[in-house]
């Protein structure tokens, strides 16, 4: 079926390639579905006009690979991006699977874990620079504690900053076209993960040897485990300069890490993302995190949900911002008193005389017609489909 939900290459549309790889193991029960091959998920994902894909170093190259081999699977990973036209924009390296990480990476006690880890982001970087990917992503799935007599957090934080400056310094050395993001997650799999939500992630970048080399690519799923709001939490990212990409997906909020599709669960948190990143002219990749329902034979109904229902949000927001019932009701809300408009902004001794001579009619102000029944009925009538 072709229609103008259609995702085009021009939507920029990404999936990790392990989204498409998932075989749908969890915690308390084995596959149901078995691993596809690099091209096949490739071949499915350029097919329907995605853009690119995201991937970990190992997703490609397996684990402790030789050299040789590593080359092999470099040159038939850029000959399958040629042929099929789909590009690679983000790389991360797994700092996760391998039980060396049980206790880990960046942040694990051991000078050498950490050396290890930081030697294989360097590889995964020279990786990142042969196949064009902009965006280097550190997720660190490992980076925490179960038990919080083990470190200090302020130690480990440490640590993870000398691992990014190092990295960071690397990337320049090296003269490689790649920014930094690093992903927010409050907990799983460790029962408390260092750096759990943008504003830490922010305030985090803020301590680097160069801030302007690093961002942050939140995760839906993971602010909704925090019980944080999805829109806030992207546009704090958003204003910061910083939101380098988006891991789009579904989740109820307060439990396990359930990588649902993107609108799947909460349809008018997703309207608002959407919002955001049209709102404020995102045109960076729109990145999706997620997995196939582990009853699923194959992902490809999951692929094309996901960024259906992006294009569908899409055409919802650009109703919404065009509804004239909706705009009246806006104007209203945010244009009372324009005298008052800017008027301190920018500060000076006058500015601030005149504010403190101002006289405010706190009745009248307080008394102020605010409507949000009606706007929120509006929104929700467009969601639905009958307005
Ligand atoms: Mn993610």
């Amino acid at each position: 079926m072709s229609d103008k939900y259609t995702p085009k290459k021009t939507d920029k549309f990404a999936f990790g390639i392990w989204c498409i790889q998932n075989r749908g193991r969890d915690p308390f029960g084995d596959v149901t579905r078995p691993e596809r091959s690099v091209r096949e998920c490739l071949e499915g994902l350029a097919k329907r006009n995605v853009y690119a894909f995201e991937f970990h170093d190992n997703d490609i190259i397996p684990f402790g690979a030789s050299a040789a081999e590593r080359d092999r699977c470099i040159r038939e990973l850029r000959k399958l991006m040629d042929d099929l036209g789909i590009k690679a924009t983000v790389i991360t390296t797994n700092l996760f699977y391998h039980p060396i990480f049980k206790d880990g990476a960046f942040t694990s006690t051991d000078p050498a874990i950490r050396a290890f880890a930081t030697q294989k982001v360097m590889q995964c970087l020279d990786v990142g620079h042969e196949v064009g990917a902009e965006v280097y992503v550190f997720w660190g799935g490992r980076e925490g504690t179960e038990v919080d007599a083990s470190k200090d957090p302020i130690t480990a934080n440490g640590y993870f900053r000398d691992a990014v400056n190092f990295l960071c310094e690397y990337v320049l050395d090296n003269g490689y076209n790649i920014k930094f993001s690093i992903e927010p997650k409050p907990n799983e799999p460790r029962g408390d993960l260092y750096l759990p939500t943008v504003g830490s992630v922010l305030a985090f970048i803020q301590t680097l040897d160069h801030p302007e080399m690093v961002g942050t690519n939140p995760e839906v799923a993971h602010i909704k485990m925090a019980g944080l709001n999805v829109y806030h939490e992207f546009a704090q990212a958003l204003d910061a300069g910083k939101l380098l990409d988006v891991h789009l997906n579904d989740q109820k909020p307060l439990r396990y890490d359930q990588d649902l599709t993107f609108a799947s669960e909460n349809l008018k948190e997703a309207f608002f993302l959407v919002k955001l990143l049209v709102d404020h002219n995102y045109d960076r990749t729109i990145g999706f995190d997620a997995h196939p329902y582990r009853t699923e034979a194959d992902p490809w109904d999951f692929v094309e949900r996901n960024m259906r229902n992006y294009l569908i949000l899409k055409e919802k927001v650009q109703r919404f911002n065009e509804d004239r019932e909706v705009q009246d009701l806006l104007r209203e809300i945010h244009g009372v008193h324009p005298e008052w408009v800017g008027a301190f902004t920018k500060y000076s001794k006058d500015a601030a005389q005149r504010l403190k001579q101002a006289q405010f009619d706190v009745e009248a102000l307080t008394n102020r017609r605010l409507p949000y029944e009606r706007l929120d009925q509006l929104l929700t009538e467009i969601l639905l489909g009958v307005r």
